[in-house]
């Protein structure tokens, strides 16, 4: 099983996550953000991942930013060294609708020479739902996406900002489940 812990702290935050990619999609998340918190469980359910994640800090963006940074680093922690990388499935994709709203999220998580790169694409036209701000959200995805090595694509869209957020965590969760999962078949070559 690929478990792993981690622990946080700086002078505005301490994110404490443990994190197996082998789960079951089971969670506990508290961030003090219910919205946010939501989004977390939504992931980690469609994902497969069981999550128990702990975080506090001084501001909601200190607070978001960080437990990004942090889930990250679990998985790349999780995900092993370059060369357990190569034995994974590595990309994954996923389009899911939710009422009004679709999103769409592509991954490539080889981690090739430590690079990541982040492509964003949407639309919200409101600046918070519920208690989170929606830029915060975009903040936690690159900053999750940069700490882990991973590129990721997500374009999304719709009417009901809750809908575009909640399809974007959906989609983040199916397409890594996809790309995390080790394909048996690939022979693994030394570099010489
Ligand atoms: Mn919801």
């Amino acid at each position: 099983m690929r478990e792993v812990s981690i622990s946080r702290e700086t002078a505005e935050t301490k994110v404490e996550v443990v994190l197996n990619i082998d789960g079951v999609g089971e969670s506990e998340i508290s961030t003090s953000l219910r919205f946010f918190n939501h989004m977390l469980e939504t992931f980690a359910r469609h994902g497969f991942f069981d999550i128990r994640l702990n975080a506090e800090g001084d501001l909601s963006h200190h607070i978001v930013e960080d437990v990004g940074i942090a889930l990250g680093s679990a998985f790349r922690k999780a995900l092993g060294t370059a060369s357990e990388r190569a034995k994974l499935v590595r990309f994954g994709h996923a389009i899911v609708p939710m009422d009004d709203a679709i999103a769409m999220c592509a991954v490539d998580i080889g981690g090739i020479s430590e690079r990541s790169f982040t492509v964003l694409r949407v639309n919200f036209s409101h600046r918070i739902i519920e208690d989170t701000a929606t830029e915060d959200i975009l903040h936690f995805l690159r900053s999750f996406a940069s700490e882990a090595k991973f590129t990721m694509h997500i374009h999304a869209g719709g009417e009901n900002e809750h809908h575009i957020a909640e399809a974007i965590f959906k989609a983040l969760g199916i397409a890594l489940d996809h790309a995390t999962k080790i394909e048996e078949r690939r022979i693994v070559r030394k570099k010489v």
